[in-house]
């Protein structure tokens, strides 16, 4: 019997990953108070080290990149200790393991931010969403427009986080482009009415994360990069008048920059998979191969015979399973093997102890 390529050795920049699997960023709020990652965070990533790649949970570059509850930095020495601990654990079991590094930008509550601050974004303009702070979920405050010289400094912190995954162990890095967070406020035109060098065309409203991009290439090589969008989503109140010509513009100058992949959520978010018909995911794919970009990883909904016809028709290089991996330590080995999944259980998702985390069984026959 032949093995399936989603489950057979891959080449991703210079690591050699187990199989085509990869463990999709997921934030599960079970840092401490200092935002350090704990003992019971290595048991729960190591227990998942048989996936081809480990994204790690969206993880905060500064202070001011919170916003939510329990979500874990890595701009401190404690969150880098803690880290260190999980990529240990993972490259002990013959796993490789990336940092997502996240900013959430106006997705935040204020009461989570140093002094209380307002959360930081490209225009002073409150999204219609919701967090979780010390008293449950809550609107998230009213966002300052950053200016010129604060945008400059974020994309220092961004380098500082990369140096800081470095000495933790991390095998690669993610820019966290999706999802309405900061990045992503900056790419589109519903979030980002600024005047000035970074808003207006696409090419301004690009530029914080090519900066961003050109800045981390110092740190980690190019093909030991990769980048998060989300261009059909609209989960975090975020929008565009133009995707297409948005993300064709972007995934171009990513494909120029020949890193390693291009991490795409198709379709809305943990939602329908044909959510904007203006989104033609096939073009963007093909965009940034023909730029440069080495390999296409794709993200929402997928299950087994969807991610193996994924690999065979060349729609992907890697897919990314977010809830089958939460709640199957050994994901690989059930989808391979045709065993049954066990089920998620959404109320352990967010926050909490052991339970719904690390507690989720191995197969057994
Ligand atoms: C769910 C809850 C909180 C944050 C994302 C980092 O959507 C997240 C996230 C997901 O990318």
């Amino acid at each position: 019997m032949t093995i399936h390529a989603l489950y057979s050795p891959y080449n991703l920049g210079n690591l050699t990953l187990n199989n085509r699997c990869v463990m999709a960023p997921l934030t599960r709020n079970r840092a401490n108070v200092e935002r350090e990652p704990v003992d019971m965070n290595v048991t729960y990533y190591e227990q998942r080290a048989s996936a081809g790649l480990i994204i790690a949970e969206a993880t905060q570059i500064c202070p001011e990149g919170q916003g939510y509850i329990s979500t874990p930095g890595i701009y401190s020495e404690g969150q880098i200790e803690g880290w260190k601990k999980i990529t240990n654990a993972v490259h002990q079991k013959n796993g490789k393991i990336c940092l997502q590094l996240w900013h959430v930008g106006r997705i935040s509550h204020s009461e989570l931010l140093p002094n209380n601050m307002a959360p930081q974004a490209p225009s002073a303009i409150r999204a219609k969403a919701k967090t979780f702070n010390s008293k449950g979920l809550v609107d998230v405050s009213e966002p300052k427009a950053l200016e010129v010289e604060e945008i400059k400094s974020l994309t220092k912190k961004y380098v500082e986080a990369a140096l800081n995954a470095k000495k933790a162990g991390f095998d690669m890095i993610e820019v966290h482009a999706a999802n309405g967070y900061l990045i992503d406020q900056f790419l589109r035109d519903k979030t980002n009415h600024r005047t000035d060098q970074f808003g207006g065309s696409i090419e301004n409203r690009a530029r914080f994360l090519l900066e961003v991009i050109d800045e981390i290439i110092k740190v980690y090589p190019a093909n030991l990069i990769g980048c998060r969008i989300s261009p059909a989503s609209t989960f975090n109140d975020i929008d565009d008048s133009d995707p297409q010509s948005l993300y064709s513009y972007v995934v171009s100058e990513l494909g120029k920059r020949k890193i390693a992949y291009l991490h795409i959520i198709e379709g809305e978010t943990g939602g329908p998979r044909d959510a904007n018909p203006k989104v033609n995911f096939a073009e963007l794919k093909k965009l940034f191969k023909s730029h440069g970009g080495m390999n296409i990883m794709t993200n929402n909904g997928y299950h087994k015979a969807m991610a193996e016809s994924a690999i065979d028709n060349n729609e992907a290089d890697l897919i990314a399973f977010g809830v089958p991996f939460l709640a199957n330590p050994d994901l690989v080995n059930r989808l391979e093997n045709n065993y049954p999944l066990n089920k998620p259980d959404q109320k352990t998702f967010y926050g909490g102890t052991e339970k719904g985390y690390t507690d989720y069984p191995f197969y057994s026959s």
